[in-house]
């Protein structure tokens, strides 16, 4: 393969900014071939059955955890995240992702058999089936390098596609490590890899892929949906969020506090799903904030072990965390812990600001980093209403220990995802749609309901009908009369021996009117 060699972004490490091995770009000429591999192989995969195709799905689970220890260096390298941190965020629970996986794709890919009233349809039958669209291209970013991918990957692979994988540029080595471990499974080429920057991504979804799911932000998914829209291939988009917890003087504080740490600083916050905004009653936010921030400065950044968190994994990201507290300081809020470098690579010190207002960045635009905002609220009410002037919906939580009071307040937010006392778990569990509203965009990742991305559907209607339906030419007065004895059914008349006699004369007719071509 000729190709040429990706310099920038993702030659460094986020850590301490030495420099990786550079990474061969793949020349966009190449790449409907790639496609054209991947279609080849994918006949005989789509024909094996279902079986046989999750034993090997299970196989690739299986070798991906033999070898965990690999990917790991990799993410520790291209995240600058802690082994700890990465082991736990893409590779702990993937045994049980693969079986959830499969169970739900004997759930989706089940053919369905359609009621058809037998006096309309007399003799017919109807299945709808689900039939693999062909080679599926995945186009992820960087915040969690094999996730991104497995949550397509599975089901696309389950379904009987090829797959084509475009890893994001500034962390192309861990997705070459997941295209390889496909390729120790599946052979050479189910599975293909393209790598580079925007150009790669543009090009690969015009190389004759027959479907394209792509994670990443608002502007390039807005451009992935519209070209396309332009090549009438279907896509899904899963792009950011600026997700809300509110939290009410009612709740468990410690809890909330651990949790909502947990949510917030988690892959030091870069994540579609990280809680940015905290909405806090104010009874309780002064001891809110004060303990959060004790919490939160107790927590080691990475390079220690096990290291709460590691960096930010590119410049342009720390930039942006900077440029956000900076402004919401200027505009009154106060650093109560945090707000500057770790002085280590890319690193950032967890954050928690308090006193903002709701026209700072901070709480308008995603952050995607390590930082807390907290913004005190009278009521419930007024939270959900703050938390839903957001451009974005993903998830929202309210945390409370009033349960029922809870529930009814989380589905009034304008979000995928809706939940009490928790946040973004959701997204770990593969039976749940994971899905936005507004600037997230409408695309579904996991569940059977994401199984459109990944499948048509297909009618096969058989006919074991001997005699010409009633409804067929030539018409005449028994058609009309026929007609109106439906339309009579319609409104609750009883027509059934005047239904049955015309059917009869119907059928005659139209025998007859053959019959004379003979
Ligand atoms: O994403 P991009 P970036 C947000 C976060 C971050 C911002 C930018 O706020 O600051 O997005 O991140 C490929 N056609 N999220 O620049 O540009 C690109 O090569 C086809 C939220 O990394 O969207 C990469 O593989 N593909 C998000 C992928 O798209 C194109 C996670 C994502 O890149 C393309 C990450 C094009 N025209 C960042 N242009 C989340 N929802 O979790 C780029 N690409």
């Amino acid at each position: 393969m000729s190709s040429s060699i990706l310099r920038l972004p993702g030659s460094t490490r986020p850590s301490d900014g030495s420099p990786l091995e550079p990474v061969a770009t793949t020349p966009p000429g190449e790449i409907p071939a790639i496609v054209a591999r991947a279609r080849a192989a994918q006949h005989p995969w789509s024909e094996l059955a279902l079986g046989a195709r999750s034993n090997k799905v299970r196989a690739l689970g299986r070798l991906l955890l033999e070898r965990r220890q690999e990917g790991i260096d990799l993410l520790c390298q291209e995240m600058g995240r802690s082994p700890t941190d990465s082991l736990m965020l893409e590779f702990s629970s993937l045994d049980k992702f693969v079986e959830m996986a499969v169970a739900i794709a004997h759930r989706a890919l089940r053919p369905t058999r359609v009621p058809l009233p037998r006096l309309e349809f007399p003799g017919k039958s109807a299945v709808i089936e689900a039939v693999p669209r062909g080679v599926i291209g995945i186009i992820a970013p960087w915040n969690y390098p094999l996730v991104n991918f497995s949550k397509h990957l599975l089901p696309a692979l389950l379904s009987g596609n090829g797959v084509v994988l475009k890893p994001s540029e500034h962390t192309p080595r861990t997705g070459a490590w997941l295209a390889a471990r496909c390729r120790d499974v599946f052979g050479p080429d189910l599975v293909g890899l393209v790598q580079g920057r925007a150009e790669a991504g543009d090009a690969l979804i015009a190389a004759g892929v027959d479907a394209i799911c792509f994670t990443g932000s608002v502007a390039t998914g807005r451009k992935v949906s519209a070209r396309a829209g332009e090549l009438l291939i279907p896509s899904t988009v899963e792009l950011g969020g600026k997700d809300a917890a509110i939290v009410l003087s009612d709740c468990d504080l410690e809890r909330t506090l651990a949790g909502i740490a947990q949510w917030a600083l988690s892959n030091a916050g870069q994540d579609c799903s990280s809680i940015e905004r905290v909405y806090v009653e104010k009874p309780i936010c002064d001891e809110f904030v004060r303990r959060l921030a004790k919490f939160v400065s107790s927590l080691s950044v990475s390079p220690a072990e096990p290291g709460d968190l590691g960096p930010l994994q590119n410049e342009r990201q720390l930039q942006i965390v900077e440029e956000h507290v900076a402004e919401a300081v200027s505009k009154g809020a106060r650093v109560v812990v945090g707000g500057k470098r770790t002085g280590s690579g890319l690193g950032y010190c967890p954050t928690v600001l308090d006193g903002c207002t709701d026209d700072m960045r901070i709480l308008r635009e995603e952050t995607f980093g390590p930082v807390i905002a907290v913004r005190r609220i009278d009521s419930a009410e007024e939270g959900i209403r703050l938390a839903n002037e957001s451009t974005y919906g993903l998830n929202g939580s309210i945390w409370t220990r009033d349960l029922k009071r809870g529930a009814a307040l989380a589905r009034q937010l304008q979000v995928g995802v809706a939940l009490v006392n928790n946040h973004s778990i959701p997204g770990i569990i593969p039976w749940v749609p994971w899905t936005g509203v507004k600037g997230t965009g409408p695309g579904i990742a996991n569940s059977e309901y994401a199984y459109g991305n990944y499948v048509r559907r297909r009618t096969v209607f058989v006919d074991r009908n001997k005699n010409p339906d009633p409804w067929w030419r030539p018409a005449d007065e028994n058609l009309h009369a026929l007609g109106e004895a439906l339309a009579q059914r319609g409104l609750g008349r009883f027509v059934l021996p005047r239904l049955a006699g015309l059917l009869l004369k119907r059928v005659k007719t139209i025998r007859e009117a053959v019959k004379k071509t003979a």
